[in-house]
């Protein structure tokens, strides 16, 4: 039989992008840098408690006039990377596309009509670039009734309620991004424990993944979803936050790294890895038959950090020379 998420082992390197009304942070919340724990600087709305009015003005703090999602597949391009995957919608909740469920998208809250989701898939078709979504379906900091973290403490959301962020936002949003963008190689879900310990059930992950093959039979599932990899429904194992691989696998799986700590911009970002351990990661996992998915966290003007640019067009320029065959 064959397997579906074959490209995805041949692919071998591809682009995270984690872009969201964090990156207008810079990391920075009213002069208070980044503290361990939960020091991902696209944590800061849960980090720093930020209301939902005051966290949806730094929408207003985006530069349409710079933002040009073309660059990052053009970037992806110059890097060597096979398949972007873009956050869609990260754990605070907000949509990055014009979706119709609910106001709390970039778009609505920029007052801007531009789709990045839109742009970077009409890019990427035009570049012959994969392009996967990465949806935080556990997470939301946003809905009152999903999983954001006090709740899961004192259990004051229901299994109705959780249910009722389910049907209403999750549900209709991933038919959103898989009916109106064209072709989806993967959707990228982040659930790091099982789904037993956590609140969503069984049901709810087959929903969606039935939602998904519905209308995308060819799109791939990770097990991020909360399933083991040995579940029908899981299509790639996405190894933990820059865990590489160890073993050579019977499945198709990937690294989601890092160019430095944050996944989100960080202006004050000090642990940048050098341009070799990330080639040795890389490396690494494709001796192992394993993918590599690297990390680039654009400013809200939609540029890229020089550190990353560099190490990126480095890897970039050898793989050029001697990567393939
Ligand atoms: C994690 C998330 O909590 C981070 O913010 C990031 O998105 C990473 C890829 O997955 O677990």
């Amino acid at each position: 039989q064959e397997n579906k998420a074959q490209w995805l082992e041949d692919a071998r390197y591809g682009m995270f992008i984690h872009w969201g009304l964090y990156s207008a942070t810079e990391g920075i919340w009213k002069g208070e840098r980044l503290r361990h724990p939960n020091n991902y600087a696209e944590w800061i709305r849960y980090r720093n408690r930020i209301g939902e009015a005051e966290y949806g003005e730094l929408a207003k703090r985006f530069d349409w006039e710079k933002i040009n999602p073309e660059e990052w597949v053009l970037l992806a391009k110059k890097a060597g990377m096979k398949y972007i995957i873009i956050t869609s919608k990260h754990h605070d909740g907000v949509a990055l596309w014009d979706t119709k469920v609910g106001d709390y998208s970039l778009p609505k809250l920029s007052g801007s009509n531009r789709d990045v989701i839109k742009e970077i898939a009409d890019a990427c078709r035009k570049h012959n670039m994969k392009l996967g979504f990465y949806y935080s379906h556990w997470i939301d900091w946003q809905h009152p009734y999903a999983w954001n973290h006090n709740q899961e403490v004192t259990g004051r959301v229901t299994d109705a309620q959780y249910n009722q962020y389910w049907q209403e936002k999750v549900i209709p949003q991933v038919r959103e991004l898989l009916t109106n963008y064209g072709d989806i190689a993967l959707m990228w879900f982040d659930m790091w424990i099982p789904y037993q310990q956590s609140i969503i059930k069984k049901e709810q992950l087959d929903q969606l993944a039935n939602l998904i093959h519905e209308i995308q039979p060819n799109c791939l599932i990770n097990s991020r979803l909360g399933l083991p990899i040995s579940n029908k429904n899981v299509d790639f194992e996405t190894l933990g936050d820059n865990v590489l691989g160890e073993a050579y696998t019977d499945h198709v799986w990937e690294t989601p790294g890092t160019i430095a700590h944050s996944w989100g911009y960080n202006a004050l970002e000090s642990e940048w890895k050098s341009t070799n351990q990330i080639f040795q990661s890389l490396i690494n996992n494709v001796s192992l038959n394993g993918s590599y998915t690297l990390n680039i966290g654009p400013r809200a003007d939609g540029t890229v950090p020089y550190e990353g640019v560099e190490r990126l067009e480095t890897i970039g320029k050898w793989l050029a020379t001697y990567g393939e065959a």
